[in-house]
């Protein structure tokens, strides 16, 4: 059957209507209803051996184009609608995004999941029905303020199955309920996303923006993604939830190893574990409780066996990102899971005398982490440079002991995501130049260099960056109300705001630019500075950032001397959608972090791919973005990894001893809390972002300064020579295949998983 005769058959038997006669919404709900099934039709992906990617976050994104790209039918549908006087584009519009995830973690893993299904490895997902996805990001006064953002409907992607298992809280007993959304691969067959729930789930609880009582486990388990966790109450709900996670999601994999008669015994012969970072660590204790509660393991057995199928993957060095959970709540929440706990430790003490690698600390804090390390069989960082700190530096003691269990896998993104879906008119001109292939072998996109000098294909890039520039002004005007100028740089900093991603870094660069300006200095290309980014509720300083970039745009889009030179729009509520609409309009993608403090980065990539050139610190993967088009197509600035850890170390770094030795430093800080900005900003925030600054700036924001304002200068020069600029985005393009997720995922299998 062809689309359209499936499209009306599912038309009538819904709404008994043909197409034409469906409203928007209504046609949406009917495309959903169809590509779920013709997904159906697909079949699994079948195998002996299976991963199990456990993650407290899946950023999924909307589905449906993606279902539809992957499916093979989306210009056929296209057609369909546009025969009924419908557009698709206005119909993806309507579907609401599922924003379960917080930023890179979250989105690598609905990444991994399209790569997995795409290779046509057998992988499932295991994960939270959160009915609250991140919040949504309202500006109030200039600031931010947090709104519930629900995202399931009658209709959604969840299908609802017959699955439910008992989970206890010590005595006490909740029921899960398990929904699925099936992932489809590349012209393949599909895996399943499972994501548990509780049905006794009461949305009516929430309060005021996303307030709501944190001591009812029956009504809030899943409500909400990462809930604010400052208090007490908050980081016990999140014990909860990761409980909830793993107990569910050891409970579905030894049913499906049972359902295929596989023996337990070999339990890793046909099962992996892949620990996102340290939110499912429990389910080791919890695996190792029912093999040996439940189905006669002696502790032994049950160790090893645990051991030989969990592998485990680190996502930060940050310290306060390192979750150690204090005994008295675990003792609280799980208490079945503290002798096993009990047991790990002691085991980990005999045989190695370092407190550095207990389990539980001399305060009684349990080190997720280091359950992972000793009894997982892989380790791994997430890009060259992050795992060379986490053997040299931050897991060095472990990595004394396991030297054969620590291995790199360099991050990657969704091709069919980041070019075929948001940027179709590329990926139509890069397989009209070179082909197809490279559309299921990325490397393929290297047979672009032999066009560098080919003015009609680089004109044709350029003229498609325009016209998404184009868009995005469109896009910009309608939802934030700013003019922008397609004719200026677009210059974008996307992703959660943190201190060390140094957002306020940019914003001091642009403090330094408007005094330019207003000094008679007037550049010679427009600039457009966007950014997009939400702070986590209980982060004050994260706030006061957003608060002064928004401080920034007032001041900047309504100054007569200025507005004409350069333009600051701080995007509301950037999500993955709004994602997809600013990265093919980027010209200078930011990725300014402090060397060795951001782990990979994976916006990075997607800003590559879409001819973006990159300014940025040598972190993460800027460092093989770097070696991959060569020091002539990137701007790189900033102290080392190898200084900044050093200056940790010795405790050298003293802020006010920039601010005071530079004037352009020390003009551009003060600017915060000039007249100009107390004016139509909020006096507190800004005092004491000023006063962070000058007496902390923890991540040395003003050490990195001078070069940076140098390095971002002459960028904005260098772009007026346009056959130069071209030419380096032609070769971030072609260079851009190495960081598909199908390369990092072919990789993991090679190296940890070994399913085929
Ligand atoms: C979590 C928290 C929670 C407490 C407050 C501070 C803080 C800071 C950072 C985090 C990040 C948790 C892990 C994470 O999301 N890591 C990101 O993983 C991406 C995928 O590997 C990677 O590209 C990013 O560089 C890394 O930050």
């Amino acid at each position: 059957m062809n689309v359209k005769t499936n499209l009306e058959a599912v038309a009538q038997k819904m709404y008994g209507k043909a197409i034409a006669q469906l409203d928007d919404k209504q046609l949406y709900f009917a495309i959903l209803q169809m590509t779920k099934e013709m997904m159906q039709g697909k079949g699994q992906i079948k195998g002996s051996k299976k991963v199990y990617y456990i993650s407290a976050e899946f950023l999924i994104g909307k589905l449906l184009s993606n279902n539809l790209i992957n499916l093979g039918i989306y210009d056929e549908l296209e057609d369909v609608l546009k025969a009924e006087g419908k557009t698709l584009s206005r119909i993806e519009e309507i579907e609401p995004e599922p924003s379960l995830g917080n930023g890179g973690l979250g989105r690598l893993a609905a990444c991994f999941l399209d790569s997995i299904a795409s290779l046509g490895l057998p992988g499932d997902g295991i994960g939270l029905n959160y009915h609250f996805g991140l919040f949504k990001q309202v500006f109030v006064d200039r600031q931010q303020t947090a709104e519930k953002n629900d995202w399931i409907e009658e209709q959604s992607w969840l299908t609802k199955t017959d699955i439910t298992f008992p989970v206890y809280f010590g005595k006490k007993k909740v029921m899960s309920r398990l929904y699925d959304i099936d992932v489809i691969g590349y012209e393949q067959g599909v895996n399943k996303l499972h994501l548990f729930d509780i049905e006794t789930i009461d949305e009516s609880i929430v309060e005021d923006g996303i307030d709501f009582d944190k001591n009812d486990v029956d009504k809030n388990l899943t409500l909400f993604l990462y809930p604010d966790d400052s208090d007490e109450a908050g980081q016990m709900l999140r014990i909860y939830q990761q409980y909830f996670m793993v107990c569910n999601g050891a409970q579905l994999i030894l049913k499906e190893m049972k359902d295929n008669g596989y023996d337990l015994h070999k339990m890793y012969d046909h099962a992996v574990i892949q620990i996102n970072d340290t939110h499912p660590t429990m389910v080791i204790p919890e695996l190792i409780r029912i093999l040996t509660e439940e189905e006669g393991f002696d502790m032994e057995e049950a160790i090893e066996v645990v051991s030989k199928t969990c592998a485990y993957t680190n996502h930060t060095i940050l310290a306060e990102a390192l979750e150690k959970w204090p005994i008295k709540y675990l003792q609280k929440v799980v208490p079945q899971l503290m002798p096993i706990i009990w047991e790990l430790d002691k085991r980990a003490a005999i045989k190695y005398d370092d407190p550095k690698v207990q389990i539980i600390d001399k305060d009684l804090r349990v080190h997720m982490a280091h359950i992972d390390i000793h009894y997982g069989y892989s380790v791994n960082g997430v890009a060259a440079i992050h795992t060379e700190i986490l053997k040299d530096t931050e897991l060095n003691h472990f990595y004394k002991i396991y030297p054969e269990k620590f291995n790199n896998k360099t991050n990657g993104i969704t091709f069919r995501r980041w070019l075929l879906s948001c940027n179709r008119e590329l990926a139509d001109l890069i397989t009209k130049t070179i082909g197809a292939g490279y559309k299921k072998d990325a490397d393929e996109l290297e047979k672009l260099l032999k066009f560098k000098d080919d003015e009609a294909l680089l004109s044709a890039i350029k003229a498609i960056k325009k016209d998404k520039k184009v868009a995005l002004a469109q896009y910009i005007k309608e939802n934030e109300g700013q003019d922008i100028n397609p004719e200026s740089i677009y210059d974008i900093q996307i992703k959660r705001l943190h201190e060390y991603k140094r957002q306020q870094m940019n914003a001091l660069y642009i403090i330094h630019k408007y005094l330019e300006i207003k000094a008679g200095k007037k550049p010679s290309t427009p600039i457009t500075f966007i950014f997009g980014a939400k702070a986590a509720p209980a982060y004050i300083i994260a706030q006061d950032i957003i608060h002064l970039l928004l401080c920034l745009q007032e001041i900047v889009n309504n100054d007569p001397d200025v507005k004409d030179y350069m333009k600051v729009v701080m995007v509301e509520n950037y999500n993955v959608s709004y994602a997809e609409k600013l990265i093919p309009a980027c010209d200078i993608s930011e990725q300014i972090s402090l060397a060795s403090k951001e782990a990979s980065g994976t916006g990075n990539m997607k800003f590559m791919l879409n001819g973006a050139v990159t300014l940025g610190t040598s972190d993460g993967a800027n460092v093989e973005i770097n070696e991959l088009v060569g020091d002539e197509n990137i701007y790189v600035f900033g102290e080392k990894s190898e200084q900044v850890i050093e200056h940790y170390a010795k405790a050298d770094y003293v802020s006010k001893k920039f601010y005071e030795g530079s004037k352009v430093i020390k003009e551009a800080v003060d600017f915060i809390i000039s007249k100009q900005v107390v004016a139509v900003g909020n006096k507190e925030r800004l005092t004491r972002l000023h006063k962070e600054l000058i007496n902390k700036d923890w991540f040395m924001t003003l050490l990195d300064l001078e070069d940076y304002i140098a390095t971002k200068d002459k960028m904005f020069e260098d772009y007026k020579d346009e056959a130069k600029w071209k030419r380096m985005m032609l070769v971030n393009i072609a260079k851009a295949g190495f960081f598909s997720s199908d390369r990092t995922i072919a990789e993991y299998n090679r190296d940890i998983w070994k399913l085929k």
